[in-house]
């Protein structure tokens, strides 16, 4: 049965449960919801996710919010598809764990601020907070210092092998590469580079960006 995901294609939060789909060779089928219209806080979308956001998604008769519950969730039902995502051992699984925390907790926020600031304000003729930006930034750049020492000692965030903990960051690097003037945090740091070039060339990632259009 094909996966029903909801979300645009655009949001960063859709497109981390899509390339995990993609990674693991599952077919879903993607429900545009139009975010600048909110359709999101209708009554019909708010039975489906009662905090008014995307993504959700319908696999049968299951139902679940919250984009890295998700990936997990298709990690772990499908790990006998495509790349293991989640590790083997109990340690490999807790850095794993313990990197997409950080994704979601010391990344994710700022990046999502800044978003909010240069992006999503503007789209909706207000003005956003360019001091607040620049604090965003001093602090993206301490959490990629730990990154570019993290990814001096393994070539990826949790160990030897691409897992959620890299795939997690995917939506939110191209972002600040693309659209929040923050590439060189990236480009500037050797081992971060490294990875950048290497998880953004995944044939799923691509893929996504081909979604996003
Ligand atoms: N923690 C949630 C965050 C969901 C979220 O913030 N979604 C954004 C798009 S990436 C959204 O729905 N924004 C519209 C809104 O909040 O009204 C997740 O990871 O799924």
């Amino acid at each position: 049965m094909v996966v029903k995901v909801y979300g645009p294609a655009m949001a960063v939060c859709p497109q981390r449960v899509m390339v995990c789909l993609l990674e693991k060779g599952v077919e879903f089928e993607l429900i545009h919801v139009d975010l600048d219209a909110f359709e999101q806080k209708r009554p019909e979308f708010l039975a489906r996710q009662p905090f008014g956001q995307v993504p959700v998604i319908e696999d049968g008769d299951f139902r679940l919010f919250e984009s890295r519950a998700i990936i997990r969730y298709i990690a772990s039902k499908y790990a006998n598809r495509g790349p293991n995502l989640l590790g083997n051992t109990h340690e490999e699984r807790a850095l794993v764990d313990q990197w997409i925390e950080v994704e979601a907790h010391n990344f994710n926020d700022l990046v999502f601020t800044s978003a909010l600031q240069l992006l999503i304000l503007p789209r909706l003729g207000q003005h956003g907070d360019l001091t607040l930006v620049d604090s965003c930034k001093k602090k993206l750049e301490e959490v990629f210092d730990v990154y570019e020492k993290r990814l001096l000692e393994t070539n990826y965030l949790a160990g030897e092998s691409f897992t959620l903990a890299d795939l997690s960051h995917l939506p939110g690097i191209q972002l600040m590469m693309d659209k929040l003037g923050m590439s060189h945090l990236v480009r500037g740091r050797k081992n971060v580079m490294a990875w950048w070039e290497d998880i953004s060339n995944r044939t799923s990632w691509k893929k996504v960006m081909k979604l996003m259009g």
